[in-house]
């Protein structure tokens, strides 16, 4: 008899085209879990506090509580509510004023599953996985980059010359830090046309291919107007920091269709993400990053300076990489209807001495980054990429580092100064 109450709820409804999410919810005090579902399904679609009389037409809109499971709820939302292609609207909705109702006492949005119309509504990575291993002829093994440190304050020559040591030690990628602009102290014109000049330079010493990820994040226009300098200039990649830049600003970015690879940062998730009972879990974010279409996307690491345990890690980056993914207890299955794999990176608080950890656990489709771990070395940028390339190739040879690093002494210096970290 209860049920007929819930305007929002049908436990009975089987989603075919819908949006869908999965929720943690914790009810206020003296509020039933149903309850507070019920809210949260309507504050996020067509309700709001009290009904509004007359406009009874809008109700076919009506998200619905479908499951209820323990904490876990699911939400059928359906198409016709969301504009296609529109990510800000989208999140608005199913991540938008819920988080502050007094209904809930915690509330987690853990993943969200969206139908194939919607899907084709957004463009996808332009290179993703595939992509990017055509673009630096690289086959079969991980990649490896650099973030060059200290990551604030260091001149362009300074900059430049860490760039090209990592280049001509074996990385792949060198990259901005997250919050390294056009600052007074390294103007982004001046390190662009620098970076990719030793860049080409390393390429014909080394005959491999190089890339510079260089961070545009900055006001949108201003953000695409720097992307276009690096096209012009022959560079194939950029770098944003897509949560603090805004999926509305990374839409921009993709849609301006420079044919750039897009690595994205993801400096200030944790805010959103790290509370398990509260905010929005990491897997959503990688979602729409995906949807509106990076090419790389920081995932943790599950054993360096940053939070994050392997197993989600692992979930993570099947989203981001599998044509479908399946259902688990936190994650709802998904077709991808063609979008591109997303490149998973690897980084923050990384050694060599962490490779096999972080290849065993997910694969040779990653980019592992380092940035203290090679420029902290006591031996030098240049040392610390050579044992660092070292440490990927004894993995992918099936030795282990310390039966490699006997013939190898950039590895074996440097295994020994992070032995104790
Ligand atoms: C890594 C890094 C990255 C973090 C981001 C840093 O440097 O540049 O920003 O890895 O974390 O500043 O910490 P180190 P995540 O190699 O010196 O730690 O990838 O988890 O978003
Ligand atoms: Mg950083």
């Amino acid at each position: 008899m209860a049920e007929i109450e819930y305007d929002y709820l049908d436990l009975k409804y089987k989603p075919k085209n819908d949006v869908i999410c999965l929720f943690r919810i914790e009810p206020k005090k003296g509020m039933t879990l149903k309850k507070a579902a019920e809210t949260v399904a309507l504050e996020s679609s067509t309700g709001t506090w009290v009904a509004i009389p007359g406009k009874e037409y809008v109700e076919k809109l009506n998200a619905k509580v479908f499951s209820i499971k323990g904490k876990f709820v699911k939400i059928a939302y359906p198409m016709g509510l969301f504009e296609k292609g529109n990510a800000p609207n989208i999140l608005s909705s199913i991540a938008g004023n819920i988080f502050g109702m007094k209904a809930v006492k915690n509330l987690r949005l853990e993943d969200v599953s969206f139908p194939k119309k919607l899907v084709k509504s957004f463009p996808g990575p332009y290179y993703g996985i595939k992509g990017i291993r055509k673009l630096m002829k690289i086959k079969d093994r991980p990649f490896l980059g650099t973030i060059i440190k200290p990551k604030l304050g260091l001149n362009v020559g300074d900059h430049v010359k860490s760039a090209y040591d990592s280049w001509i030690g074996g990385c792949d990628f060198v990259k901005d830090d997250e919050n390294l602009a056009s600052q007074d102290f390294n103007k982004f014109e001046r390190r662009l046309t620098k970076t990719l000049e030793a860049k080409d330079k390393a390429e014909s010493e080394t005959g491999e291919k190089k890339a510079y990820l260089i961070n545009v994040t900055a006001e949108t226009n201003e953000m695409v107007r720097r992307a276009e300098l690096v096209r012009q200039q022959g560079g194939k990649f950029i770098m944003v920091d897509i949560i603090t830049a805004g999926f509305a600003s990374l839409q921009t970015l993709r849609n301006a269709n420079l044919k750039l690879a897009i690595h994205a940062h993801r400096a200030m998730h944790a805010a959103m993400t790290r509370n398990e009972k509260h905010g929005i879990r990491m897997i959503v974010i990688a979602d729409f990053a995906r949807l509106i279409g990076v090419d790389s996307l920081h995932i943790g690491t599950g054993i360096g300076k940053l939070e994050g345990k392997i197993k989600n890690i692992v979930e993570l980056e099947e989203e981001i990489e599998k044509a479908r993914v399946e259902e688990t207890n936190l994650r709802l299955k998904q077709n991808w209807y063609g979008k591109k794999a997303v490149l998973g990176v690897c980084s923050g608080g990384l050694h060599p001495g962490y490779v096999p950890y972080l290849i065993r656990h997910l694969g040779k489709d990653i980019l592992i980054q380092m940035g203290g771990g090679i420029h902290g070395n006591k031996l030098g940028s240049k040392i610390g990429a050579r044992a660092a390339r070292q440490a990927i190739d004894a993995v992918m040879k099936g030795i282990s580092l310390k039966e490699y690093a006997n013939n190898h002494f950039e590895l074996k210096e440097t295994l020994k100064q992070f032995a104790k970290k």
